[in-house]
């Protein structure tokens, strides 16, 4: 392995900080350049960019550990252990909470980065080999294969998608070992349940089921091995992935609930759920006769059998299937539902009971993994590392309030982004006593306050419109939007007058986000903002006689008439779900994962160059260079450069007599570099590459002399 971040020209830079050229073409040539020669960890400055080698690579074995472990992140070549060390090391010798923010597309690399960053952290961990801290390593790696089993699932981007997001605390005590962990999840994606795109799988979970369960288990359930057998499940078209062993996985998946200790009776209901999820969507209706349109279940014996599974009786599910309470006027009347709403009834149910139980194996992992009950004896003060493996920014050809809420999270996580970095700057110059230049950037926050501001965002547009009463259309909405945001000229309204047929009418507004223009279509967005689910299934539910599922519904306890307030929408939560993760995020010093996609086709060698400007343009990262480099590109403690670079003066090596600062004065005398550095309280501060380069240069110079005299020092003391 080379020596440091200056791996020769052969490789470009390994930092963007240190091209000689700020532009785009020049960026893009350098990554190109790396990514074909196998490198694909860069950074800037603290930053790793990380572009996805799909393929294995043999950079993340025990001798690779052994070479970040404790090291300043420019000594070694890029890598992404060099990151998680750093987030390690400030988190443990300053006893500050870290958090490492991990964005990109689909498809990146993200779950595989914050997979690896883990995997760092339980191999520098627990030296001592404490049993408990062995279990908590254990319960924390095992909990994503759970999360990932309910949570993941193939798409034409990738084929293990994580469609929530997730933020994950480890705690670690005062000896830096792992005690326990915490996390939170974010809006999966739960239209997934009922609906797959051509080419896309529904969660792993039910192929999982369907192909690991015996025999025996699928006759009690009621399910035949064929995947093919169930709506829900067979929309996209191919059940099998081959990247994918459903069998396995299944296995995994209890042996890790069995690790983390879900009762072995809960891991039964969660399977009932999945199964109960799978008939559901096999229940059809039809008119009960031609006047009304009233529903009715077709198949009398798959609704017994459903009942069965989730434990009520069939009268009570036959109803909420094909009936709504209303309260009015004080009464309370049955209404029987149409044929097209009892089917879309079905689909909220069946969305619903699986969010839920996806919400639940959360809390459950939560309540596995939580610090107070590791076991692990706990002393003195407790520190985070945070890892947050969230949606990157999603421009489809058709965007929905899905996308809207995604893209909503990254400007937000963008503008703590730039808003962190300057302030890191700036506060180490402040420390170190040196003025501090003025950088001008773009600032989102024009961008964020279109969303989410009170009164007048979108978000609040789009609640008030969903709470009024009579009947409310997408229409309406858009029309409610553009009148109040006519002039944000980050808005446009892409209307068009349905009388005028001369025109295709569009219902869509668009968005000038950071990352480019989107088009969001408002069909869908009051009705998924309003997420509504009919009390009759939550009371269906809270009426179960299995103990798990009642739990699940609380809010099935409530009558009729106690339930008259609207629950929060769902753009409501996403908001305040997302401003407490920024909140959290901003009082930990922060560490960031870029990860980059080099082609839509899964190869090793592709490096569509297209594609990959269009990221590195909208994930910021030039800017990201540009701030870093408007004030110095470099910069390292005394102690450690003097160390570094002592061979290229003979005045300081092999050993220097004074201070490392008077020491390094020398170095950099020597050089001639008086011009570009300045001299903070502890580290010394370069502002142009090519000082660095020259002092690597000079380094490498004087590298095989150092051997012959440590040669000749051994031969010597022989
Ligand atoms: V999504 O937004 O959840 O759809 P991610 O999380 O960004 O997406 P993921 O980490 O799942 O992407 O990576 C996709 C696939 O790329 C993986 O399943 C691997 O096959 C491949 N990959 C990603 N990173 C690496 C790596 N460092 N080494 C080898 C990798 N393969
Ligand atoms: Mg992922």
């Amino acid at each position: 392995m080379a020596g440091s971040v200056h791996e020769g020209p052969e490789f470009g830079v390994g930092d963007f900080v240190l091209l000689h050229d700020i532009s785009l073409d020049a960026f893009m040539e350098n990554l190109q350049l790396r990514y074909e020669k196998n490198k694909i960890y860069s950074y800037i400055g603290e930053v790793v960019v990380s572009v996805n080698p799909y393929k294995t690579m043999d950079i993340y074995n025990q001798s690779y550990v052994d070479q970040y472990k404790g090291r300043e992140i420019y000594e070694r070549p890029p890598h992404i252990f060099a990151l998680a060390d750093s987030a390690y090391k400030t988190m443990k010798r300053k006893a500050k909470d870290t958090c490492i923010v991990i964005s990109g597309e689909s498809g990146s690399g993200k779950t595989e980065a914050s997979k690896i960053i883990m995997r760092y952290i339980t191999a520098v961990t627990n030296i001592g080999g404490r049993q408990e801290v062995e279990r908590v390593k254990d319960v924390l790696i095992k909990s994503n294969v759970i999360l990932e089993a309910f949570g993941n699932a193939k798409t034409n981007r990738n084929d293990n998608s994580s469609r929530f997001g997730k933020y994950m605390d480890i705690n670690f005590d005062f000896k830096g070992d792992p005690i326990g962990g915490h996390i939170n999840n974010y809006l999966l994606e739960k239209s997934r349940v009922v609906y797959q795109q051509k080419g896309e799988r529904n969660f792993h979970a039910f192929y999982q089921l369907i192909t690991g369960a015996t025999d025996p288990k699928l006759a009690e359930m009621k399910l035949v091995r064929n995947p093919d057998k169930y709506h829900y499940i067979r929309q996209g078209g191919d059940s099998k992935c081959p990247t994918i062993n459903d069998q396995n996985d299944y296995r995994s998946v209890m042996h890790a609930m069995k690790t983390l200790g879900f009762a072995f009776k809960h891991a039964e209901t969660l399977w009932k759920i999945v199964a109960a999820v799978l008939i559901l969507g096999n229940i059809e209706y039809e008119a009960q006769d031609d006047v009304h349109d009233l529903a009715e279940v077709k198949d009398k014996q798959m609704l017994a059998n459903l009942a069965g599974l989730i434990e009520v009786t069939n009268d009570d599910l036959n109803k909420a299937l094909t009936h709504r309470v209303i309260a009015a006027g004080g009464n309370v009347v049955d209404k029987g539902l149409t044929v097209s709403d009892a089917y879309y009834a079905r689909d909220a149910f069946a969305k619903a009971i699986y969010d839920r139980m996806f919400t639940w194996i959360v809390k459950r992992i939560n309540e596995a993994i939580d610090p107070k009950s590791s076991g692990v004896e706990f002393v003195g003060k407790n520190t985070v590392i945070g890892v947050l493996d969230i949606y990157g920014f999603e421009i489809f050809d058709n965007n929905s309030f899905e996308q809207f809420c995604i893209n909503y999270c990254n400007e937000k996580l963008q503008q703590l982004f730039i808003e962190l970095v300057l302030k890191q700057e700036q506060e180490e110059y402040m420390r170190e006593g040196i003025e501090w230049q003025h950088v001008d950037y773009f600032n989102n926050k024009v961008i964020v306050d279109l969303v989410e501001v009170p009164h007048k965002g979108i978000l609040a547009i789009l609640d008030e419109a969903c709470l009024s009463v009579g009947k409310v259309t997408d229409e309406m909405f858009l029309t409610a939007m553009s009148q109040k945001l006519g002039s944000n000229d980050r808005y446009t309204c892409r209307q068009t007058n349905p009388s005028d047929k001369t025109l295709e009418h569009k219902r869509d507004f668009r968005i000038k986000h950071y990352a480019g223009d989107v088009t969001y279509s408002v069909i869908g967005f009051i009705d998924k903002n309003r997420d509504t689910l009919f009390q009759d299934f939550k009371r269906l539910l809270y009426n179960s006689e299995d103990e798990l599922i009642k739990m699940m519904w609380p809010e099935g306890k409530l009558s009729i008439t106690e339930t008259t307030r609207r629950p929060a929408t769902a753009g409501f939560n996403f908001k305040n779900s997302i401003i407490a993760l920024v909140d959290r995020l901003a009082t930990k010093e922060p560490h960031y994962v870029r990860c980059i996609k080099p082609n839509e086709i899964k190869s090793p060698s592709k490096f569509d160059e297209t594609r990959c400007r269009h990221q590195v343009m909208y994930l910021g990262l030039l800017e990201n260079v540009r701030v870093r480099r408007a004030g110095f590109a470099f910069r390292a403690q005394y102690e450690r450069f003097l160390l570094r670079y002592k061979m290229v003066t003979k005045y300081t090596w092999p050993n220097y007599k004074g201070s490392a600062f008077d020491g390094v004065k020398v170095i950099i005398k020597h050089m001639g570099f008086e011009k570009d550095v300045k001299y903070g309280k502890s580290k010394i501060f370069i502002r142009s590459p090519q000082t660095l380069f020259a002092l690597e240069e000079a380094r490498d110079r004087f590298m095989p002399n150092i051997i012959l005299f440590i040669q000749k020092m051994w031969r010597g003391g022989n």
